[in-house]
């Protein structure tokens, strides 16, 4: 059934051109201090914070409103366990035999390995799915029909940058892993096929003596081209 449009009046906060300017700054500066970090700490994360986050992602623009992603939380040590584990093994495959020296040379400067303490050691995982597409009942034939989610990438996408942002603003530290292939983790987490592993998310307190990679970003002139 074709849904009509219904409207009302956006709920916005126009700023003074003081408070746009304070604004920006703030959360430039906020966001450049935010790193990919490797070494937690097991100090516990209140599950609000996490939820509040989750709450930001979801809120995030997607391709016709679908919300195409799922979020699971594992705060549970011996689930904790079994995925890292599972992530360790594919992880070994991968940097032994599967990753092209090419790829092992671009990462080089991370110092990355395959183990991943991190999974278990952080209190809490995301794991973040994305969904192709909606399985729903017809209500006709009482089968199962695939409702086409348009633009699953891109929206799963947009609603991780807005959940790294929302924990790094909480005081929390965030990473992005991928192990590949991340099919194990739909197995474990009993998510149905459709859903996709997209990322998996370390989030805690950085171990007090936690160290970055020294890596520098592109500056904006490399970045921006304005017409
Ligand atoms: N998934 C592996 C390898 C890896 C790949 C990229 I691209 C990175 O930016 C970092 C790591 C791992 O997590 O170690």
């Amino acid at each position: 059934m074709v849904q009509q449009a219904q409207y009302h009046p956006l709920d916005f906060d126009y700023l003074s051109a003081d408070e746009q300017e304070n604004a920006s700054v703030d959360f430039m500066n906020k966001m450049l201090k935010r790193r990919t970090v490797r070494d937690f700490s097991s100090d516990p994360v209140p599950i609000e914070l996490v939820e509040n986050a989750i709450r930001v992602a979801g809120s995030a623009p997607s391709g016709a409103n679908q919300q195409p992603w799922t979020f699971v939380v594992i705060s549970d040590p011996n689930l904790k366990r079994k995925i890292r584990e599972a992530a360790e093994a594919e992880e070994k495959e991968s940097y032994e035999r599967r990753m092209s020296q090419q790829w092992l040379d671009a990462l080089s400067h991370l110092g990355t390995d395959w183990q991943k303490p991190h999974i278990e050691e952080a209190p809490h995982i995301i794991v973040v799915f994305r969904k192709p597409y909606e399985l729903e009942i017809d209500p006709e034939s009482g089968e199962g029909i695939k409702v086409k989610h348009y633009y699953s990438e891109e929206s799963v996408g947009i609603a991780v940058g807005f959940l790294l942002a929302a924990l790094h603003l909480s005081g929390l530290a965030t990473l992005t892993h991928t192990p590949s292939p991340m099919k194990f983790l739909t197995e474990i987490l009993g998510r149905p096929s459709h859903e996709r592993p997209f990322v998996l998310i370390p989030v805690g307190y950085p171990a007090e003596s936690a160290q970055v990679p020294v890596i520098t970003k592109k500056s904006l002139d490399e970045i921006m081209i304005h017409f």
